[in-house]
């Protein structure tokens, strides 16, 4: 026999292979009375047993994780709606024809604007059965529902709050032109350009379902804490079906049902479709999912077909119906919105001609709008109503739904209804008619908004609803009493320097130990780890402080008679994640936006190894500046040659280089421990006290060296990114002069050219410490701009101007990362910067080598300075030359970027 699906396997067994009918029979009715007298839990058990016995007696049942392509909530287990069927259904047309409205007067007036017409017409009752009856809003004591809206939803998400009264008719009409006069509405859920509307952004596909699996756990995490009572709020997480090819979107999946996150709810709108066209044409996507999801321990309930089916399905008694059901294809289904109910009935139906008489009393029309499961109020209601009530697990509802519901030729169902931004007159029409909404037809080419008056039944009701369920959502709202941040005291040790060889990454540690046990800010440090503590020295936090456990510790640790045992505990501070940054980074953005969602500042850590941070989850760090997060990135065992041994795969050279393209990320490459306890105690006052939309990125290395003292007055070059760390010592006044820029790990090498410098080559040097080239270029470019559109006005100068001007002689700078990084500044410094960095794949070997590889290290500074003086001809090209051989350069040696 040729392998099988699982559906076929379980179609075989079903249907096919029924030789003993009569005994089929008789062990139906068995199971059957036994339902009647004894329910399902006796049901439950005999069928295990069965199944444990057939296993001992060596037979293999086939694997299947599904279940039929039926509703999992029958009939009979359907509760009464609560709600006005009629109202709500003229409330979610109003809703849809506005929608749709915006999308399509947009486009008429500034054709290839955009938007998503399809996306909401399919979604339209998953979101309205939410809004009347289950999205609870935020209230006078409670935070209410996270909810995270499918992107690109967002204009009925808009519509909806239309007719609640909370936009008006000219923000709808500047869709996705945010900068007419008055403003507008954005493309997305942005919460950076809608702060009082948006909460989550999701538009970058897979971003909101991990954020959501995470904001659920960390919801608990607040709970078990004793931070906040969170045991009320539900996540709801909206998302596509097409989306969940994302690997954030499955990603995270199984930790959800480890948690036994029951206060988590996906709804994934499978109308089959996503942007090209089928997301499985030739399989299930449905199937696919509820394999995955209870294979991880999820709840799953599928929401296929409206209540027109269930009299076919109680009619039908040969179990063909559900056969078929179970047999066609994604491909077919999607086909049969497009054809006639004619083609429907022949062969959907007609493929088993017992079927035919199911369906026999119907016209050809009725048989196309037999309703789906997720435009269905009913089933969905029940769906939403069963999750809700769930204690055991996470639920996903799979909702069947069809892409561009409505739009009838204009695209309804098709392969291009993603794309549709207009409808003809007939088209508008058709949906009119359809919806039933009360636009005369010489007013019908314009789409005109529609909003019934404040009395009307349908506004009356809707805002009844929402005042029920504790107000409008979205709505995002931001702490009113900000935490008390640490005074100077605290960061004083690191000031003083230490003798002792440190490296930047252990004293950042102690750093954040003495700010955890800090009386008032120590509560709210979220450290967040992906299994890298040991690596970054950092295991002593484990028994201290504890890992987070929802179950605390339920074996005795193997180290347990180790100081430092690894501590799982309830109230554990810790969030070790396991190896996913994606998930850690998750984590980051529930504590960073807690501020926002729970109303309290939570102040998170997230330590990770420095390249598996921007170039791997550099979207999700985009959404966080999007959402206007608060926090600590801490990129360790950063840089390209600092990290020994490790080679290209590990070792970061260009971190610094994508963190500069955050607009509200402030980075830095600090050297010493002091530079860090000042910029995170800066960061503490800017972010948590000044309430300033900032968050941080600060690289720290595990090269051991002498931590310095800090030098008077470098408060201020520390935060704005240069200061002089070491000016000559024996250089004298009439020698050629040199300025070095060193960062991180390299200012070590800095200082040692200064030393070569000054002793052989008579080059009176300085050396500053470039804690950040992307503060320096923001403040310049700033000051630039003002100055070119203030022409009139005293001319302003930047900090890097001030700070160099008066400077004689040449500057270079060697860096860890791509020479781009300090060239962010080199349009400011008098005479150009000549760069050294880390461009190429690199080699795994130690310091020395690799920073001779790549020309960073002091001999190769010595070089660089000379040949800029010999440029300037203030020392001959002979002493270059020379200095080449002195120092043992070679200079044919291949370029590192090529090679
Ligand atoms: C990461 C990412 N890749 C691509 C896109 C572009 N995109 C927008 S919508 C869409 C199709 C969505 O399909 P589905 O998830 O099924 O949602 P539906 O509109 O069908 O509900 C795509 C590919 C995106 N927004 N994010
Ligand atoms: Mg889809």
């Amino acid at each position: 026999m040729a392998e099988l699906s699982i559906e076929s396997m379980d179609h075989e067994f079903n249907f096919r292979k029924d030789f003993d009918i009569q005994e089929t029979e008789e062990w139906l009715e068995a199971l059957e009375s036994v339902i009647q007298a004894r329910g399902s839990e006796r049901v439950r058990f005999l069928l295990n047993r069965l199944i444990q016995k057939s296993f001992q007696s060596g037979i293999r049942l086939p694997f299947t994780a599904n279940t039929s392509y039926i509703n999992t909530i029958s009939v009979d287990k359907q509760p009464v709606y609560p709600g006005n069927r009629k109202i709500e259904r003229r409330i979610k047309s109003l809703i849809r024809w506005n929608a749709m409205a915006m999308v399509v007067r947009a486009n008429k007036k500034y054709p290839g604007i955009g938007g998503h017409i399809s996306t909401y017409a399919s979604a339209a009752t998953l979101y309205e059965v939410g809004y009347n009856h289950f999205f609870r809003g935020k209230g006078e004591n409670f935070d209410g529902d996270q909810i995270y809206f499918q992107g690109h939803a967002s204009p009925g998400i808009y519509s909806r709050a239309f007719l609640e009264g909370r936009l008006s008719v000219k923000q709808l009409e500047h869709f996705r032109r945010e900068l007419e006069k008055g403003g507008g509405l954005s493309s997305y859920p942005h919460p950076w350009l809608m702060p009082d509307f948006w909460e989550f952004p999701t538009v970058s596909m897979g971003i909101g379902p991990i954020s959501a699996i995470y904001q659920a756990r960390f919801n608990r995490y607040l709970q078990d804490r004793g931070l906040k009572d969170t045991k009320n709020q539900r996540v709801w997480a909206f998302l596509g079906d097409g989306e969940t090819d994302e690997p954030e979107a499955l990603g995270a999946i199984g930790l959800a049902a480890r948690e036994k996150l029951n206060n988590l709810i996906f709804v994934i709108n499978c109308n089959l479709q996503r942007l090209d066209g089928p997301v499985r044409g030739n399989g299930k996507i449905v199937q696919e999912l509820e394999r995955l999801f209870r294979g991880a321990g999820w709840n799953v309930i599928k929401v296929l077909w409206g209540s027109d089916w269930d009299t076919l399905l109680a009619n039908d008694k040969t179990g063909l119906l559900i056969q078929r059901m179970n047999e066609y294809l994604d491909g077919e289904s999607q086909k049969y919105i497009v054809e006639s109910g004619d083609y429907v009935r022949k062969t959907f139906f007609g493929k088993y001609p017992q079927l035919l008489k199911l369906v026999e009393h119907l016209s050809d029309e009725q048989v196309w709008k037999l309703r789906l499961g997720g435009h269905d109020p009913e089933k969905v209601y029940t769906a939403f109503k069963t999750a809700v009530d769930n204690k055991a697990a996470p639920t996903v509802i799979l909702a069947r739904t069809i892409k561009g519901y409505g739009l009838g030729e204009a695209g309804e169902g098709k392969n291009v209804t993603h794309q549709v931004k207009k409808l003809n007159d007939e088209e508008l029409r058709d949906f009119r008619d359809r919806f039933d909404i009360p636009i005369p037809d010489k007013k019908l080419d314009e789409a005109p908004f529609y909003r019934p008056d404040d009395k009307s039944e349908e506004i009356q009701y809707l805002l009844e609803m929402r005042k029920n369920l504790g107000g409008f959502v979205p709505q995002r709202k931001t702490i009113s009493v900000p935490i008390t941040i640490p005074s100077t005291h605290v960061f004083n040790e690191f000031m003083k320097g230490s003798d002792r060889d440190v490296s930047t990454t252990m004293a950042f540690v102690r750093m954040l130990t003495t700010l955890m046990k800090d009386p008032i800010i120590g509560k709210r440090i979220t450290p967040i780890i992906p299994d890298e503590a040991r690596t970054f020295g950092m295991e002593s936090l484990f028994r201290q402080f504890g890992i987070y456990s929802r179950v605390g510790q339920l074996y005795d640790p193997v180290d347990a008679s180790n100081f430092l045992y690894y501590r799982e505990a309830k109230d554990g501070q810790i969030l070790e994640e396991g190896i996913t940054e994606a998930g850690s980074m998750a984590s980051f953005t529930a504590a960073g936006t807690a501020y926002a969602s729970h109303g309290i500042d939570m102040i998170p850590f997230f330590i990770f190894y420095s390249m598996f941070g921007f170039q791997r989850v550099g979207d999700q760090i985009w959404a966080f500046g999007d959402l206007r997060g608060k926090g600590f990135l801490i990129g360790a065992t950063a840089g390209r040659t600092t990290l020994m041994g490790e080679g290209l795969q590990h070792a970061d050279g260009h971190s610094h280089l994508l963190a500069s393209t955050i607009p509200n990320l402030i980075t830095y490459d600090p050297a010493y421990a002091y530079e860090i306890a000042v910029i995170i105690q800066e960061g503490l006052r800017r972010m948590y006290k000044d309430r300033e939309d900032i968050f941080y990125y600060i690289t720290v290395g595990n090269e051991n060296y002498p931590q310095g003292a800090m030098p008077k007055g470098s408060k201020e070059g520390i935060l704005k990114g240069l200061y002089k760390v070491n000016p000559s010592v024996s250089g004298d006044k009439d020698w050629p002069r040199a300025h070095l820029f060193g960062s991180g790990s390299i200012l070590r090498e800095t200082l040692r050219a200064q030393e070569i410098l000054e002793k052989k080559y008579k080059i009176c040097t300085d050396v500053w410490s470039a804690t950040s080239y992307k503060e320096l270029r923001r403040e310049a470019l700033a000051v630039e701009r003002w100055n070119m559109l203030h022409p009139a006005k005293a001319p302003r100068k930047s900090y890097l101007t001030s700070l160099l001007e008066k400077e004689e002689g040449v500057f270079v700078a060697s860096s860890d990362y791509m020479k781009m990084v300090p060239d962010q500044i080199a349009r400011w410094v008098p005479g150009g910067l000549f760069t050294l960095g880390t461009d190429g794949y690199g080699r795994s070997d130690t310091r020395e080598s690799t920073r001779r590889f790549f020309e960073i290290d002091a001999e190769s500074i010595v070089i660089a300075t000379l040949s800029r003086l010999a440029g300037q001809k203030n020392i001959t090209t002979a002493k270059v030359s020379k200095a080449i051989t002195d120092l043992g350069i070679n200079p044919d040696k291949a370029d590192p970027l090529l090679v």
